[in-house]
């Protein structure tokens, strides 16, 4: 038979070890957790196909995608639009910033033009690299137009315009300084990367 006092310290001892489980919490590994280690990835991974849909600023109807697609150092820019003015022109550009966040579209800022060139024409070597020229609606009002380009690439570092805004203005791009009388601006839609 083991003595009283053994016992008692013993009860007591299980006791300690008891509460001492409860109020400290266990650390889940005693062992240091690994470091997550970073997907190591090249620092531009070139894409060659981007997307910009277009919605109506605040009181116009123009709706519509922009589609983009790079092949080596050209850019195939192909718009497709809906409910234009029949027969209008409107000047068709890349702008700094791809924000949506004003209603008639100037939170997009001006021209994109990384290089620091004069406004122009895209037959005018001395242009705005977002200056794409003007778009012709057709008797339904409706624009399918392509046009090829080297002086931006989606997200090479050559002038990317991934992550910027498109924007159609209300009237014909004049190629004048210093953003072509081109006026309102009708619709907008950021450069992005498409799903499919
Ligand atoms: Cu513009
Ligand atoms: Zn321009």
């Amino acid at each position: 038979m083991l003595p009283k006092k053994l016992i008692l310290l013993f009860c007591a001892a299980i006791a300690l070890v008891f509460f001492a489980s409860c109020s400290t919490p266990t650390p889940t590994s005693t062992a240091p957790s690994p470091t997550p280690q970073a997907k190591v990835v090249d620092a531009i991974e070139p894409l060659t196909v981007a997307l910009a849909i277009l919605n109506p600023t605040e009181g116009n109807q123009v709706t519509g995608s922009v589609k983009f697609q790079q092949i080596e150092n050209k850019i195939t820019i192909s718009a497709n639009l809906q409910g234009l003015q029949p027969n209008s022109v409107h000047a068709w550009h890349i702008h700094e910033f791809g924000d949506v966040s004003s209603l008639d579209g100037t939170a997009m800022g001006g021209h994109y033009n990384p290089e620091g060139m004069l406004h122009g024409l895209p037959n005018n070597p001395e242009r705005h690299a977002g200056d794409l020229g003007n778009l012709k609606a057709d008797s339904r009002g409706e624009v399918m137009k392509k046009i090829t380009v080297d002086n931006v690439t989606i997200n090479d570092t050559k002038n990317p315009i991934l992550g910027r805004g498109m924007i159609i203005h209300a009237e014909a791009d004049d190629g004048g300084q210093p953003t072509g009388n081109a006026g309102d601006r009708i619709a907008q839609g950021v450069i992005g990367l498409p799903k499919a």
